[in-house]
């Protein structure tokens, strides 16, 4: 039997998709009175309560009934150190055998910002997220950041901000930017953003997208507020509006426009490994896109970009999930250096009486447990996936 071989460096974990709210961000959120927002709800079983992080339009119904009767279960999510605390993140990636995080702010970042705020307000979040990877990183664990646009300010501010991120030397551990689906407030297939996406491609700046606001809420149906949890819009609401989003991008001819452009999808690119065959069909049989030509031999097809310029994270939970999401990147080896291992921490923490938020985490377990199985333990796929891939694609070197 092959005997391990011991001078071989033992490979890098990295956690592409781990989130924080720095200080200053905690602060805007606790100052306001609409979602998104932090409050702290008076507790029967405890009398120094953490605050409430309240996010997504399917919270606001409970939000409002907390609000009026105090009795109403308490909305949202604790926002505990896990949110906020660097020594606490540190302490996240030790105990889960994670070497380097690439750090992001959480949804919904500065989408709701007015336009005269958003520029300083992401240069100073760029510029927390810079200090905590510089003060942070020591030979074991090292830490760099997709950095924040502000994009509800002008076009002229949103490249100057890409343009710091990259050339002026003060950002050393930038490595891409996180973007929402909202663009510019039309989607990403707005025209308008294509200088933009031109900036990040010509900067080598890889976008993280990730989702926020899920599908309306009516598609939930009445129940779901009060008996169904967070589930319809964080297990369906999110992969669809990241489906939605890319599909859009396709169609506008983003990724022809910007062949330099390459974007990293959240969750393993929503439902795109398994709707990719319906979507080209879509295409190919849509009566006015024939007529106008675009569906001509030329044309690349969804399988194509995904394969070209569309990395996938590997927060998919099972192997089912990631096996589809390596075969519709490519396949074997191919489609294995396209997948990028994540956490989503804080969110998806242990839950209940018995959750032990300081110990290892479920959903962390069965990220690492599907990409053993899908992979092969300790094959150089899996070894690709948990963090070759994204030192060689974000550029982690030592
Ligand atoms: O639990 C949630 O609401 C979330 C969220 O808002 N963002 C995220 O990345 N994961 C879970």
């Amino acid at each position: 039997m092959a005997q391990p071989d011991e001078s071989r460096t033992k490979p890098k974990v990295v956690d592409i998709h781990t989130h924080m709210y720095p200080p200053e961000y905690i602060s805007i959120l606790s100052s306001r009175t609409e979602i998104p927002l932090v409050r702290t709800f008076p507790s029967p079983s405890s009398p120094d309560p953490d605050p409430r992080l309240i996010l997504l339009e399917a919270e606001l119904p409970a939000l409002e009934k907390a609000l009026q009767d105090p009795s109403a279960p308490i909305p949202g999510r604790p926002l505990t150190k896990h949110f906020t605390s660097l020594p606490q993140k540190m302490h996240f990636m030790s105990t889960h055998g994670i070497d380097i995080s690439v750090l992001s702010l959480a949804n919904p970042w500065l989408d709701f910002l007015p336009a005269s705020e958003a520029g300083a307000i992401a240069e100073r979040i760029n510029a927390s997220f810079e200090e905590m990877c510089s003060s942070s990183s020591s030979k074991e664990q090292k830490l760099y950041f997709f950095a924040t646009l502000p994009l509800t300010s002008p076009t002229e501010t949103i490249l100057s901000c890409i343009a710091h991120l990259s050339s002026s030397g003060s950002l050393p551990h930038c490595r891409g930017v996180i973007l929402g689906t909202s663009g510019l407030g039309s989607g990403l297939d707005d025209p308008a953003l294509l200088p933009i996406f031109h900036a990040l491609a010509a900067h080598n700046l890889p976008v993280f997208l990730h989702p926020h606001y899920g599908l309306p809420s009516a598609v939930y149906g009445p129940r779901a507020g009060e008996e169904y949890g967070h589930v319809l819009p964080l297990a369906l609401g999110f992969p669809m509006e990241t489906t939605i989003a890319l599909v859009r991008m396709y169609l506008a001819g983003v990724f022809d426009a910007v062949p330099g452009l390459r974007m990293i999808l959240a969750h393993s690119g929503g439902t795109l490994p398994f709707l990719a065959g319906r979507i080209e069909s879509c295409v190919l049989h849509d009566e006015r896109l024939v007529k106008e030509g675009k569906t001509a031999a030329r044309r690349r097809s969804v399988w194509e970009v995904l394969r070209s310029q569309v990395y996938l994270d590997a927060v998919v939970y099972s192997e089912v999930g990631l096996k589809a999401a390596v075969d519709a990147s490519g396949g074997g080896r191919e489609g294995a250096e396209r997948l990028m291992f994540g956490t989503d921490h804080p969110f998806f923490p242990p839950v209940g009486e018995e959750g032990d938020r300081d110990g290892e985490w479920e959903s962390v377990r069965l990220n690492v447990e599907a990409v053993k199985r899908a992979l092969g333990e300790q094959s150089e796929e899996a070894e690709l996936v948990m963090g070759g891939n994204a030192m060689r694609v974000l550029r982690l070197f030592d």
